[in-house]
């Protein structure tokens, strides 16, 4: 078999996403997911200029050796753009190769180890009561695992709180949006709110809580020492992760365990987190990390020091990544937990898939490859649009971590 073509589609079903479509000789073709929240054009440009060129003529089942060649080959090694590139051209292949053996994905990683795969969705509310009216509101969906975040008092527009009774939605059309945050009030309040929830919910569901890298290793110390009574099934993101070694004196105060890691681009970003077991969860994506052959490694390396995944899945993991993710948290071993956010209707509908959410568990479905296509006509329709993150600022005017 040999790669004939590929090509790019950029779409913006109510968000953007960049999507790559790699052709065969065999009339088989894959679907790989390029998305990068914010710099999407970067990476679109990466692939187009100096990736699709490279990729013409070469054999799709060489998984491994295509990794290699795009890794070592470009001398400039990692980074967000480079990986998400090479994520995209990867996941491609291990979907033409699923379909060119007739087999679902998760089988080509050693088959199933579970029946489904445990999954988390967003509870937010402005305030306590309609953050335990939204957990209420997920349990009443099925999800047996919650993610809680609440507006802070005296704090407008905190991460995690949608506006206008919308759905939480990370990017916003246009340039990037401002929003206020203040530690002191937050760490403050967030014992308030699971205490809240927890009391509403009962023991047995599990619940996470999303730090995003806004507090100083002391500062996450305190907040998990608070909410230890509340039992997390995780906090998320406690401490910036540039500095692996931040995570120690967290680590060393609080019981309540640790997922980092949606911003990592390589293995290398864990190394040190995961050897020195300062977290419990390693949440690269499949996207951002370079590939189902990439995580594949770094989830066998993170096995061995009892660090289990839980990949990161907001809206802006295109339903291409999400397929990815499922099958892959299917077949490993030490899988944790999976971020689960609905995509809207017409991102499904340009997307149409075979993975299902039931019970708490999604499954990828047992169609050949990832079980999931794109509808080139309906994309064509919602053309790229500009859209950020916001940024954030304390109270004061500093510009802070969102
Ligand atoms: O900020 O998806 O856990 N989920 C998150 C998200 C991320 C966005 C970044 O694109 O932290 O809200
Ligand atoms: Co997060």
């Amino acid at each position: 078999m040999k790669i004939t073509n590929a090509r790019l589609i950029v779409c913006s079903p109510d968000r953007n996403f960049v999507t790559l479509k790699i052709e065969t000789d065999e009339g088989i073709y894959g679907l790989g997911d390029a998305t990068l929240n914010g710099r999407e054009l970067a990476v679109a440009a990466y692939l187009e200029e100096h990736v699709i060129p490279c990729l013409i003529g070469r054999d799709p089942s060489q998984i491994e050796d295509i990794w290699q060649y795009l890794y070592r080959g470009a001398y400039w090694r990692r980074g967000p753009v480079t990986m998400s590139a090479i994520a995209a051209v990867d996941v491609a292949l291990w979907d033409i190769k699923g379909k060119a053996l007739n087999t679902p994905v998760y089988n080509l990683l050693g088959g199933k180890s579970r029946e489904g795969v445990l999954v988390y969705t967003h509870a937010n509310g402005s305030n306590i009561d309609d953050a335990v009216a939204s957990v209420e509101h997920h349990i009443g969906e099925g999800y047996l695992a919650v993610r809680a975040q609440s507006g802070v008092p005296g704090v407008a527009s905190s991460y995690g709180v949608p506006k206008g009774g919308k759905p939480y939605e990370p990017a916003e059309r246009g340039l990037p949006g401002e929003s206020l945050w203040s530690t002191e009030r937050y760490l403050n309040f967030a014992p308030k709110l699971f205490e809240a929830v927890r009391k509403s919910v009962g023991e047995d569901i599990h619940l996470l809580h999303d730090v995003h890298h806004r507090l100083t290793p002391i500062e996450a110390a305190r907040l998990g020492k608070s909410l230890e009574p509340y039992h997390l099934f995780w906090m998320e993101d406690p401490t910036p992760a540039e500095n692996q070694e931040a995570f120690r004196l967290i680590r060393e105060h609080t019981v309540t365990p640790i997922a980092t890691g949606e911003v990592f681009n390589s293995f290398w970003d864990a190394h040190d987190l995961i050897r020195h077991q300062w977290i419990d969860y390693i949440r690269m994506t499949i996207v951002h990390g370079g590939g189902i052959t990439a995580l594949k490694k770094a989830a066998d390396f993170a096995a061995v020091y009892q660090v289990r995944t839980g990949f990161h899945g907001a809206t802006d993991l295109s339903p291409v990544t999400m397929a990815a993710a499922l099958h892959f948290g299917l077949a490993i071993h030490n899988f944790g937990i999976q971020e689960h956010m609905h995509h809207t209707a017409l991102t499904d509908q340009v997307f149409p898939h075979h993975y299902k959410f039931e019970a708490g568990y999604m499954h990828p479905g047992d169609a050949p490859g990832l079980g999931v296509d794109i509808d080139e006509a309906l994309a064509a329709k919602h053309p790229y649009q500009r859209a950020y993150l916001p940024i954030a600022r304390k109270l004061d005017g500093t510009l802070t971590d969102w």
